[in-house]
């Protein structure tokens, strides 16, 4: 499964990938990305709140807590107006970056702004549970502190948006004072964008009113500068011509096939084998095997392999042509931070071509924030009212970019009739647009039968919106290297550069790194296991049969029941790895079982896993009263959910409790680990 994405405002729907903890594909709508700016003291990080507010004149702190990017995306958005509108000098920091020890020193003249996901079963995310740590058990008196907060939750989830609730009433309880409005963003209703810009405004409101800040016109400070060295070609070895991290281009002291390898830099991977699995003419779903054998990197069944992306021809070029820099493309610059708490984000030198390529996120929506702060660049005045008047009126960007799904090239040029927004700064554009961020793939193979070979299952994004399409980066650019590989003669929606920087992903290879999951089988092979994935949510579930047949196979082990429900729309379209299933079962025997739900075979009656799950209520409260685990991949919105609800009902139906008692009993499994979801 997949969670590329299409990015963006559905993105972390289906995107592939996922997950738990994780990702997040939005089609529309905005997937992990950053800006990608960090804090540092004179070039030194120090975890001294106190000491880097006053080394670097800062009286604002944007807070971030964020698991896939969107937080720290609206952190660096708000401290731009913060500062471009109020002349605040504004500190954006990952909570994870300070201690806490001295924070009830940070005085009232200071104000701290916390933009805070919530994760799992109300959890923080990863690096945030320090200050969580710290607001619960450690602080006393935080009386001097003056705060705002946005929570970021979805609210299909039971525990929605727990932690923006829990800074807001923690900090209140020890003492501090709210200067502006509590408020929250809600994904699951697909407002999380507008959310943000209605509590963002609360704010400047109680900024002017209750404070008695004034506000300007915004005006761009930029916080980096470039400067373009004439004198340095694109191939001098020491230019960055989109290399997905330093060592790829000093290559200095380095040996590549060895970790640690993460977000900051990738395993350049073989990709050893692509198919085509759909049997569909317009829908497509890649299987694509990664070789893991000449590296260190090594994995576990039910991880996730993060992609490293980079943009499709098509949407560079439209880029280039939004922002007249045709002229550019092969010009090297470096660029230098104008305030110390600012680190650049991406090596330099490097090219204007491959910072678009490969580190920009072009191709996802366009959000009102950032057409309102470029509005200030527009090619002519006439531009100018126009942009300003659509992203200052939510239903009229609604109507006119977001409906017709533009990115941001597509709107900038529709908005000024096709000429290019040649005077944006590049440096706006760098500190603005959101930067490519890895996507992450639930890995569909196991570690015990391929130790060195990790494979996944991704469904191509591509969906055409009247004149528009919106193609998903990561799962075209395997499509594009399926079709290649294969010598097929389909034609690739989108094309990309499959060679990469001086020919690095050359012979099919990508960039990427494993991210450690919690979504494992249990230790003892003889549990029962009910495994619930439909459409790509079966990715981790044939990594597990995949792993049950290995144990059998080669040690002969006592294995549990396997009871698996998937489904697709019919058994001659998109029934996923088809074939394998009968073979897994020889070596299984009647340990295995397999449901299908065809949602589209009668179209008189669409069925889904939910009711495979209700035909089978005996046998699915038996296994769980004998000790099964339930694991769960796939839509977080609805069929997680929907699954949940309905694994519930079976309890309280099966053993004569409530309904109530039902829900508790699965989330009682939840706490024992023993009901494990890998959704987005
Ligand atoms: N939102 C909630 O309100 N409560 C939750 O328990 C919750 N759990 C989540 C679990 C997963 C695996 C994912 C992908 C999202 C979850 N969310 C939950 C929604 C996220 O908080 C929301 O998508 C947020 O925008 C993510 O912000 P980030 O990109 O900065 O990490």
């Amino acid at each position: 499964m997949a969670l590329d994405t299409l990015d963006f405002t559905v993105m972390i729907a289906i995107a592939v990938a996922m997950i738990a903890y994780f990702a997040k594909n939005k089609i529309f709508g905005g997937d992990g990305t950053s800006a990608g700016f960090t804090a540092s003291v004179g070039g030194e990080t120090s975890r001294n709140l106190v000491e880097t507010l006053q080394k670097n004149g800062k009286n604002t702190i944007v807070f971030f807590g964020s698991q896939t990017g969107t937080a720290e995306d609206y952190a660096s958005k708000l401290a731009k107006e913060l500062s471009s509108k109020f002349n605040l000098k504004v500190l954006i920091a990952d909570l994870a970056d300070y201690d806490y020890e001295n924070f009830a020193d940070v005085g009232d003249d200071i104000l701290v702004f916390f933009l805070a996901a919530t994760y799992g079963e109300g959890e923080p995310t990863d690096n945030a549970v320090d200050f969580f740590e710290f607001i619960d058990n450690e602080a006393d008196n935080l009386s001097s502190l003056r705060y705002s907060v946005f929570g970021l939750g979805n609210s299909t989830y039971e525990f929605y948006n727990a932690m923006g609730k829990k800074i807001n009433t923690r900090l209140e309880e020890l003492g501090a004072e709210r200067f502006a409005e509590y408020g929250e963003g809600d994904d699951g209703n697909g407002t999380m964008d507008e959310d943000f810009l209605a509590w963002k405004d609360s704010v400047f409101e109680s900024l002017k009113n209750n404070l008695n800040f004034e506000e300007h016109e915004a005006v761009y400070q930029p916080n980096i500068e470039l400067t373009e060295i004439e004198e340095m070609p694109l191939d001098d070895p020491h230019v960055s011509n989109g290399e997905p991290s330093k060592a790829y281009v000093t290559k200095a002291n380095t040996d590549l096939t060895r970790g640690p390898f993460d977000h900051s830099h990738p395993y350049i991977s073989k990709i050893t084998h692509t198919k085509e699995l759909f049997e569909s003419k317009d829908r497509s779903c890649v299987h694509a095997e990664f070789d893991l054998s000449n590296t260190n990197l090594r994995y576990s069944t039910g991880d996730h392999i993060a992609i490293w992306p980079s943009n499709a021809n098509e949407n560079v070029d439209y880029f280039i042509k939004a922002f007249g820099l045709e002229n550019k493309v092969d010009v090297v610059f470096e660029l230098k931070a104008l305030d110390t708490t600012i680190t650049i984000p991406f090596y330099t030198p490097i090219t204007y071509s491959a910072v678009i390529r490969h580190h920009l996120e072009i191709s996802g929506s366009i959000s009102r924030q950032f057409l309102s702060s470029i509005a200030q660049f527009a090619p002519d005045e006439e531009t100018k009212k126009r942009t300003l008047e659509i992203s200052g009126d939510k239903a009229l960007f609604a109507e006119k970019i977001h409906d017709n799904y533009f990115n941001i090239a597509n709107a900038l040029l529709y908005l000024s009739n096709g000429q290019p927004w040649s005077n944006v700064p590049f440096e706006f554009l760098i500190e603005s647009v959101p930067h490519l961020q890895s996507r992450y793939y639930s890995i569909s193979s196991s570690s015990l039968s391929e130790k060195t070979n990790v494979h996944i299952t991704a469904v191509v994004e591509a969906e055409k919106h009247g004149d528009q399409l919106v193609t998903g980066v990561v799962t075209n650019l395997l499509k594009d290297i399926e079709i290649n590989q294969n010598k097929s003669s389909e034609k690739p929606i989108v094309t990309y550069d499959l060679n990469g920087p001086r020919k690095l992903f050359s012979n099919y290879k990508l960039p990427v790194h494993i991210r450690r999951s919690t979504f494992k089988l249990p230790s003892n092979p003889n549990t029962p296991v009910i495994l619930i994935g439909p459409g790509t949510g079966i990715a981790p579930m044939r990594g597990f049969v995949r792993e049950r047949v290995a144990l059998k196979k080669n040690n002969d082990a006592k294995v549990g029941k396997t009871l698996l429900f998937y489904g697709c729309r019919n058994e001659n379209e998109d029934f996923l790895y088809k074939n394998e299933w009968p073979e897994y079962a020889k070596v299984l025997g009647e340990s295995f079982e397999f449901e299908v739900a065809f949602s589209r075979a009668n179209p008189a009656k669409k069925v889904y896993v939910q009711q495979k799950l209700l035909e089978r209520s005996q046998q699915i409260n038996k296994l769980l009263e004998d000790g099964a685990y339930i694991y769960v991949c796939g839509d977080a919105s609805k069929m997680a959910r929907d699954v949940q609800n309905t694994l519930s009902n079976i309890i309280s139906a099966e053993r004569s409790v409530s309904e109530e008692r039902g829900h508790e009993i699965i989330r009682s499994y939840k706490v024992q680990n023993r009901y494990q979801e890998d959704v987005w």
